[in-house]
C-alpha cells in the first residue's frame, strides 16, 4: 500500500494542519466531505514553469497557526471543523510523463467522487483540469456536471506546440470528450491576445459563454454571476469550479507562469468563489498555476490558500443551511 506522499517536492505537511488520508486506503477517508489532493506537475506549461511547487506553497500560505481550524469572519462557520476535510497529499506525478500523471489524477478524483466527497485539487499547471474534471464526470456521468472557469486564458487550444495535452488545451479536451457540455461551460476573466479567430469560432460553435474582463468590469461581477448560475444549473446536477490564479491581476498574483495584465482583484475572486460555493452544488474545485519561484512575498500562494478556504467555508455554510448576505452588519448576531 502506498502511503500518503505528503508534498512530492518537500517535507510532509498537510493543508493548514488538517488530518491526512491515503487514497489507497478507503478506510482512511471514510465519511469525508472534502478531500484535498496535490497535483504537482508543470510539464504542460507553454512558457515559464515551476507550478509543480504550487501544492506545497498553497498548503503553507497562511500566517495563522496551522492547527486545523479557520473560523470564517463573515460566514461565521469553520469549514475545517464543520466538514470532514482530509489531505491526501500529493499524487506521484512523474514530470517526464504528463499523460501518465494525468491518468493518476483522473483515477484519484473519480475515487474521491465515488466516495461521496468533494475533490479540491491543488495544481500544478492547468493541464490537470483535463483529468480532474474527467475523473468526476466518469463517476457522475458525461455532460452531467457544468463548469465555471476563472482564467485570463481560454485554454481551449486544439494543439499546444503540436501536442494534444498542455495547459493551453484542457478545456477543449473536456468538451471534445463530452465530459462537459460546451453550452454548460462558462469562463470568466479572459483578456489579452489569445486565442485567435479559429479557436474563438470553435468555442462559439460549442455554445460556450466566455466573459471577457472588460465585460465583467462594466456589467459588474454580481449580474455576471447571476446569469452564469442560471446556465450552470440548467440540466446539470453538479458544478466544477476551476480557478487559474492568473485570472487575478499580476499586480496581486505575480507568482504564475503566464501573467496577463488587467485582471480581476483578489477581492473579486474571493467574493465570486464564496458565492459560487454557497449557492451552487459544487462537486470539485481546482486551484492551479501558482508558481512560487515568480512570486513576491508569497502573495500569490496566500491568495490561492484563501481561495481554498473561501470555498471550504462556503461549502460548510451551504451544508448547514446558513443564510448569508454580503451586506449584513458583521456584528449583528
Ligand atoms: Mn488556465
Amino acid at each position: 500500500m502506498m502511503a500518503n506522499l505528503g508534498n512530492m517536492y518537500g517535507p510532509n505537511f498537510s493543508f493548514l494542519g488538517i488530518p491526512q488520508c491515503d487514497l489507497d486506503d478507503p478506510k482512511s477517508f471514510e465519511g469525508a466531505d472534502v478531500i484535498i489532493v496535490g497535483a504537482p506537475i508543470d510539464s504542460g506549461t507553454s512558457h515559464r514553469s515551476g507550478a509543480k511547487f504550487g501544492p506545497q506553497a498553497i498548503r503553507m500560505g497562511d500566517y495563522l497557526p496551522h492547527d486545523g481550524q479557520r473560523p470564517h469572519l463573515a460566514l461565521r462557520i469553520d469549514g475545517l471543523k464543520e466538514l470532514k476535510v482530509l489531505d491526501a497529499g500529493d499524487l506521484l506525478m512523474p514530470p517526464g510523463d504528463l499523460e501518465k500523471s494525468l491518468e493518476v489524477l483522473k483515477m484519484a478524483t473519480e475515487k474521491i467522487s465515488r466516495a461521496g466527497a468533494i475533490a479540491i485539487i491543488l495544481g500544478g499547471d492547468h493541464s490537470v483540469a483535463s483529468a480532474d474534471v474527467a475523473g468526476i464526470a466518469a463517476h457522475r456521468g458525461a455532460g452531467k456536471i457544468s463548469m465555471i472557469h476563472f482564467d485570463a486564458h481560454a485554454d481551449t487550444g486544439d494543439l499546444q506546440f503540436g501536442a494534444l495535452i498542455g495547459h493551453g488545451t484542457p478545456m477543449r479536451r473536456l468538451i471534445d470528450s463530452k465530459a462537459v457540455r460546451g453550452d454548460r461551460f462558462l469562463q470568466l476573466g479572459l483578456r489579452g491576445y489569445w486565442p485567435g479567430d479559429e479557436t474563438l469560432q470553435w468555442m462559439a460553435a460549442q455554445g460556450m459563454r466566455s466573459y471577457e474582463m472588460t465585460e465583467i468590469h462594466h456589467r459588474g461581477l454580481s449580474p455576471v454571476l447571476d446569469e452564469s448560475f442560471a446556465i450552470l444549473t440548467d440540466g446539470c446536477d453538479g458544478v466544477f469550479l476551476s480557478v487559474d490564479i492568473d485570472v487575478v491581476d499580476p499586480g496581486m498574483a505575480p507568482g504564475t507562469g503566464t501573467p496577463e495584465p488587467g485582471g480581476m482583484s483578489s477581492r473579486e475572486l474571493l467574493e465570486a468563489v464564496r458565492r459560487i460555493c454557497f449557492e451552487l452544488p459544487i462537486v470539485g474545485v481546482d486551484v492551479v498555476e501558482v508558481c512560487p519561484a515568480f512570486d513576491s512575498a508569497d502573495i500569490t500562494a496566500i491568495l490561492a490558500n484563501r481561495v481554498v478556504l473561501e470555498a471550504l467555508s462556503a461549502i460548510a455554510a451551504k451544508k448547514k443551511g446558513l443564510s448569508y448576505s454580503p451586506v449584513r452588519n458583521l456584528l449583528d448576531r
